[in-house]
């Protein structure tokens, strides 16, 4: 299979030059119009390759096709562009010293964010690690809320307390920085969830890299023995930091690595797979209980924005990626066959994702650094108590 030759590639350098043979690639078949929906809406079905998807003790198969409207795909192409340009535009401010600290960038893997969150609800939970911007952004918080906080300014998601790794919002609980460690936070939000009787669920995302840690598999085991309404996502980069997956994991098929609880794997460069596999691991969980997933993608950066990302993997490797499975290139060929939109009117949403990213660097820019006196507040619950003195520092006296 497509992914299983793309993750074993990533084992061994001499092996890896297979990863560029795929015959798969942002070329996909040609939709055809199906008809209309309840709306009235034309809509169009699109095909997914046999090897878009793989599964693991899992009968709730995701469809062969998927059937979308303009607006809808249009959606979809937007907010990954948005994420992209927040992305580029954090690159930038990183490097003219305006953004400090930890930074970790998902350019290239935009489409499990874009696709995740157009299939789940506003009720339905996320959390992930370090490299969350683009799901911050999905989940509802503004360009200039994300930025902000990068930038460590009071108009930040966080007033600028939190920066990179600590970004949160409604049911979107961060932004983590220490690997692993959300996986059975996320189990405990999907705890909240059934135990209020909540007809929703939460994605609890996590690296290749992480995914060799023990308290996942702690989770998988309490969220199985409880049933909870769980996806575990492992976002699949094929690199933690700069050691190839193979390198860490003596079983690469991630999807599998729940053993007693069912998985799916799915091309995560490809949003409409990435949508409706989320689609069916939503509902999934919501009826059964927990479900692993694997999004296989790709990060075009470095692991983090100390590192170029050029000395573990070749520049020749991250081009081919780059030209041959972009997750937008992808779609916008599939809208520009189909004849679903002009090459002006997703021009027309580049134009828009690039001019909301200036003006919230323009805004985040004019917003100030929060002052001494409140660096207490916000540690705990609101109401509760602000304590005097934070790790030996009084911030009275800082
Ligand atoms: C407990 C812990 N150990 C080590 C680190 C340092 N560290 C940060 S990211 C990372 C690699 C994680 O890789 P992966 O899970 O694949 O996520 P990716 O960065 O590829 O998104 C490591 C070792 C950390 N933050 N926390
Ligand atoms: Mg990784």
């Amino acid at each position: 299979m497509l992914f299983n030759r793309l993750v074993s590639s990533a084992a061994t350098s001499s092996s890896r030059r297979s990863l560029f043979s795929f015959s798969s690639s942002t070329k996909t078949p040609a939709a055809a119009a199906i008809g209309t929906n309840a709306a009235g809406e034309k809509t169009y079905s699109f095909a997914f390759a046999p090897e878009d998807f793989d599964t693991h003790n899992f009968n709730a198969l995701p469809s062969t096709s998927t059937p979308a409207t303009k607006a809808e795909l249009l959606d979809l192409y937007l907010q990954m562009q948005r994420i992209r340009r927040l992305e580029t535009a954090s690159d930038q401010l990183y490097k003219s010293k305006l953004i400090r600290g930890f930074c970790h960038l998902s350019t290239g893997q935009e489409a499990i964010a874009a696709g995740m969150e157009a299939s789940i609800t506003k009720k339905d939970s996320i959390i992930t690690a370090y490299r969350c911007h683009g799901f911050a952004l999905g989940r509802g918080a503004s360009a200039t809320g994300v930025i902000a906080e990068l930038m460590g300014r009071t108009a930040g998601t966080s007033k600028g307390k939190g920066g990179s790794m600590h970004i949160f919002g409604p049911e979107f609980y961060g932004g983590n920085g220490i690997v692993g460690a959300q996986v059975p936070l996320g189990a405990g939000v999907a705890l909240a969830h059934k135990y209020r009787g909540i007809p929703a669920m939460c994605f609890s995302l996590y690296g290749d890299g992480a995914a060799n840690q023990g308290q996942v598999f702690e989770a998988y085991n309490m969220a199985k023995l409880w049933n909870l309404p769980v996806v575990f996502g492992c976002e699949n980069n094929l690199y933690g930091m700069g050691t190839a997956a193979g390198r860490a994991a003596a079983s690469t098929k991630y999807f599998t690595r729940g053993d007693y609880i069912p998985g799916i794997r799915v091309n995560g460069m490809d949003v409409l797979a990435v949508k409706e596999a989320c689609r069916v691991a939503r509902e999934y969980s919501i009826a059964n209980g927990p479900l692993v997933m694997e999004f296989v993608t790709y990060r075009y950066g470095g692991h983090s924005m100390s590192d170029p990302g050029t000395t573990y993997r070749s520049r020749e490797e991250i081009q081919n990626m780059r030209s041959t499975r972009d997750c937008i290139n992808g779609l916008k060929n599939r809208i520009l066959e189909a004849g679903v939109a002009t090459e002006e009117e997703l021009k027309a949403l580049d134009k828009a994702a690039r001019v909301e990213m200036d003006q919230a660097v323009e805004e985040s820019k004019a917003s100030p650094e929060p002052a001494l006196e409140v660096l207490n507040e916000d540690i705990y619950a609101p109401g509760s108590y602000n304590p005097a003195e934070v790790r030996g520092c009084e911030p009275k006296y800082l």
